[in-house]
């Protein structure tokens, strides 16, 4: 006989679990005593959000199910939003949550609101743990949604009793599974219709950059010459100075990738779904599309593929490439003459030495400081979009940004995640002003847990990305100021190391000593957003328009 807290700690060593994030509540004390007498390291947080954001990025750089902890009603629903980042992100992710007793209790309804409901829609599963026996199946099940393609958030509630209790269950152990592969005549429609194309483009998603697609697409590329775009969630699963690197869709529409894609006779779409912002739009008439996933095509007004090749990502790819014999009449001469008209755009701004720092500027320098498997962790704001478009991501899962629930606060929790996963990887999170502010007492714990992570904070003052389309859409300037601490002493406050940026020139080398010098620093960086719109929504329009 073992204590039921005791079964789930072994469900997780059994997993390979180790760790936990999270905020215990008194509900969740059996089970912190149990991890207590384990391997598995607690990682307390200063919110249950960030825990959650920390815990999905483990398993969006992992693989593996990153598990999370709180207490019931409001820690629960302080986990809300990371389930819901997890679940639309493709990112494995357990949560535990604590309740009060279910068979017996002297509370009343204090601090109870029904969990599970709320997790429903935002989660692939979700289980109140209703005796100690059932533990391990529900366990191992919790885990293989949350690994199954497509990976997302899965949720259990462990009552205070239930945890208390004693059983004889043992865990049940993982089992060896294969993802299925594709149907032969699957293959065989996109060989041939591949093979009738004259300018086919393959786009890259964030399916690619789960399992170990990269190579496998990047011999395709190197065999054929396909041009290829990625998207926000599948940057860098084949290196982006890649000479057939036609650009990122950074944007949905009006860029030169659109002007490429557009151009191409037939897009290849590896590993896209809809819950990423749509990298192009499809009309009735517009570009046929081959779609390659784990999972058929989720069907939308701008997405709506003619052939669908459906199993596993890279040995689809691999056979369809080892198939493709026939075509040296492919032609890629406009998409190539894209590809290079938006390589000079990119780089310029790179050297602007005004001051606030340019966004260009900024993230040029930025890739400068970076080793090629240095890690980016982006917050939410307009400087994404520039990131996507002029960052050149050399590996997968080196620029992290969330494209699909695209909430704020999410930086730094992740670039804390990254830091664990890869201690020696140079981190630097890229936060807005606002979005840091969202998450930013988790300074605390990144100083704790002796981390070395760099936080680029880029003020302007305000909820940019608001700004910028609030004057798009010809509204007047309203209400998205705000006033900021100083973030140099904000930051030493926590025991963190604060810096300035003086000048446009004081930045890389700022970078660089952050880079080689242990601990937590924080960059207060201040940025010049004027010239966002003209670029972003006239000149880049007007540019790509003209090729
Ligand atoms: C949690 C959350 N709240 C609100 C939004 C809507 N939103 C998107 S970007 C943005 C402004 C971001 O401001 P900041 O972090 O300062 O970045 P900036 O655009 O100014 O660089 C807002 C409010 C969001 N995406 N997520
Ligand atoms: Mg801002």
């Amino acid at each position: 006989m073992a204590k039921a807290s005791d079964i789930v700690v072994q469900c997780l060593e059994s997993e390979g679990v180790e760790y936990v994030f999270g905020i215990p509540g008194e509900e969740n004390l059996d089970l912190l005593e149990s991890l207590r007498k384990s391997q598995i390291k607690l990682v307390l947080t200063r919110h249950e959000q960030s825990a959650g954001f920390m815990a999905a990025t483990y398993g969006r750089l992992t693989g593996k199910t990153g598990v999370s902890l709180s207490t019931l009603g409001p820690g629960a629903t302080n986990l809300a939003t990371a389930a819901a980042y997890a679940y639309l992100g493709g990112m494995p992710m357990l949560m535990i949550t604590g309740q009060k007793p279910i068979q017996k209790s002297k509370q009343g309804r204090f601090q109870i609101i029904d969990v599970c409901r709320m997790m429903s829609p935002i989660t692939k599963y979700t289980h109140q743990l209703t005796s100690a026996d059932n533990i391990p199946p529900r366990m191992r099940e919790a885990f293989r949604l949350a690994e199954e393609e497509k990976p997302g958030a899965v949720h259990l509630e462990l009552p205070e009793d239930i945890a208390a209790e004693q059983t004889e269950s043992l865990p049940i152990p993982r089992s060896l599974n294969r993802r299925p592969l594709a149907e032969q005549c699957a293959i065989d429609a996109a060989v041939e219709r591949l093979q009738k194309a004259r300018s086919p483009i393959l786009v890259i998603g964030a399916g690619a950059s789960r399992k170990m697609t990269a190579e496998v697409l990047r011999r395709v590329i190197d065999k054929t010459g396909i041009p290829f775009v990625t998207t926000q969630l599948g940057k860098g699963v084949v290196d982006e100075r890649h000479p057939r690197f036609v650009g990122n869709t950074a944007l949905s529409t009006g860029d030169f990738v659109h002007r490429a894609l557009e151009s191409a006779d037939l897009i290849v779409n590896v590993g896209h779904d809809v819950f990423e912002k749509p990298p192009f739009l499809m009309l009735p008439g517009s570009t046929e599309v081959i779609h390659i996933d784990f999972r058929s095509a989720e069907v939308d007004a701008v997405y709506f593929p003619q052939i669908e090749v459906i199993g596993d990502i890279a040995n689809a790819v691999w056979q369809i490439g080892k198939a493709l014999n026939d075509t040296a009449h492919w032609d890629f001469t406009r998409l190539l003459a894209i590809r290079e008209a938006n390589e000079a755009q990119i780089v310029e701004g790179a050297d602007d030495d005004r001051y606030p720092v340019y966004p260009q500027r900024l993230v040029a320098d930025i890739r400068r400081a970076m080793p090629s498997e240095g890690i980016v962790a982006l917050d939410n704001g307009i400087y994404k979009i520039w990131f996507a478009r002029n960052y050149k991501a050399h590996q997968s899962n080196t620029v992290l940004l969330d494209n699909s629930l695209a909430t704020m606060g999410a930086g730094l929790p992740s670039a804390m995640a990254s830091h664990l996963v890869y201690p020696d990887r140079p981190v630097i999170a890229v936060c807005g002003d606002g979005g840091f502010m969202m998450n930013s007492q988790e300074l605390e714990t990144a100083v704790r847990l002796n981390m070395h992570i760099t936080v680029v904070i880029l003020r302007d003052d305000g909820y940019g990305m608001i700004s910028w389309k609030q004057a798009n859409r010809g509204f007047t300037d309203f209400s998205l100021k705000y006033g900021n601490p100083d973030f140099v002493k904000y930051a030493q406050a926590y025991g963190a190391s604060g810096h300035r940026v003086k000048s446009a020139d004081h930045l890389l080398p700022l970078l660089e000593h952050c880079i080689k010098t242990p601990g937590v620093h924080v960059i207060d960086c201040p940025v010049d957003y004027s010239q966002n719109d003209r670029i972003l929504n006239d000149e880049l329009r007007a540019r790509s328009m003209a090729v």
